[in-house]
């Protein structure tokens, strides 16, 4: 049994090559919190998704360290176990913040992994060594901008596109680039743009042999899912309202979702991810891994985890370059359209020091002895 030592909280700001608008805003940089785990001279290292401000999520990164260091860490790591299954029992007491127990839980695991020299792709029971990549295409100033855009993913050899919709910018972007690349695999993302009265305006897309509509409704909406479902001919695929096994079950039973994008920050973790995803293969629901423009420490994890059987679609997993010119771990690169997955031990990947140096804009340290 080994102990941790210190926890290592680092704020990184990481400039993205393009602005990314989506319904709910535009990025043009990745304020991203890194947790590092100490434990006899390991490092464990994990990200947290949350973003600057809550537009995705209820989360956001200054309240991800405040959960952290004012409730997570001391309550969880009195003892210093390093134990992720302990760490994630332990962490149930508190509600909600789960973006920063994923972060937390993390980094325990990939410390407690790399201590065993097992990789998390292995831990999480694997079955390949590659997987197939999409990309996300946020909203464009123009149609000129959006064909240029993704004409420059196709040549780089995305296997899918999906295109961030909401209303008034979506059945004219679908028909241009479903014109353009008559056989590529394409889907949208609304991020809870749309209303239950918008059914028709969902159902213009319908023509566009889209693999799924992501996400159209508000996240508490399961049943406006469930009868847009019976509406469209478009699955239906829930983001953020699958927030856990049991809401998983819920909209799978309901009929508000017939394909789920499971993203471990979303719902607490790898452990809840490999429980949703354990069901969802049950159920026969397809799952893909989906993205929170994760620098390559948690692109590393969510490659792992897309290595399951389960997740039969491409994923959100794009290469580095899709998002930063420099990332923090050495890049992930895509080769014929799949990035590999990292087989040494824990993620399989670190930060290298002086590019964590150099996009560091603030950091602590908790020491724990
Ligand atoms: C989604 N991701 O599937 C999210 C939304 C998203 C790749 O489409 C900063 C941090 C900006 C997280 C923008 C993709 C973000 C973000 C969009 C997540 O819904
Ligand atoms: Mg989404």
């Amino acid at each position: 049994m080994t102990s941790i030592d210190l926890i290592r909280l680092h704020r990184i700001d990481m400039p993205l090559v393009r602005p990314f608008r989506t319904s709910f805003g535009t990025q043009e940089a990745r304020d991203v919190l890194l947790v590092e785990v100490v434990s006899e001279g390991v490092s464990g290292w994990a990200e947290c998704v949350a973003m600057e401000w809550p537009g995705y999520s209820h989360e956001y990164v200054d309240g991800a360290v405040d959960v952290l260091v004012e409730h997570l860490i001391p309550a969880v790591l009195s003892d210093r176990l390093l134990n992720p299954h302990e760490v994630h029992g332990r962490m149930r007491r508190f509600q909600g913040h789960p973006m920063a127990k994923a972060a937390l839980e993390t980094a325990v695991l990939d410390a407690w992994l790399r201590q065993r020299g097992q990789s998390l792709a292995d831990y999480l029971g694997a079955v390949r060594d590659e997987v197939d990549c999409g990309v996300s295409v946020g909203i464009p100033r123009s149609l000129d901008a959006l064909l240029e855009e993704v004409a420059s993913y196709v040549d780089a050899g995305y296997r899918r596109i999906k295109l961030k919709i909401e209303p008034g910018w979506d059945v004219e972007a679908v028909r241009a680039v479903r014109e353009a690349w008559p056989a590529m695999p394409l889907q949208t993302d609304a991020n809870q743009a749309y209303t239950r009265d918008d059914s028709d305006m969902l159902a213009a897309m319908d023509p566009y042999g889209l693999l799924l509509v992501e996400q159209p409704l508000p996240e508490d909406d399961l049943r406006g899912h469930a009868l847009l479902a019976e509406r469209i001919a478009t699955p239906v695929c829930l983001d953020e309202s699958i927030i856990s096994v049991a809401t998983a079950d819920s909209a799978i039973a309901f009929g508000a979702t017939s394909v789920i994008n499971i993203k471990p920050g979303r719902v607490g973790g790898y452990l809840e991810a490999k429980a949703i995803h354990d069901l969802c293969l049950e159920r026969g629901i397809p799952v893909w891994c989906g993205g929170m423009l994760e620098t390559g420490i948690g692109r590393a994890a969510n490659i792992a985890l897309a290595a399951l059987p389960g997740f039969t679609l491409p994923g959100d997993t794009s290469a580095s370059s899709r998002y930063f010119a420099t990332d923090i771990t050495e890049p992930f690169v895509l080769e014929d359209g799949r990035l590999r997955v990292p087989t040494a031990p824990g993620i399989g990947v670190d930060p290298i020091p002086a590019l964590l140096a150099e996009f560091t804009t603030w950091s602590a340290e908790i020491d724990l002895r």
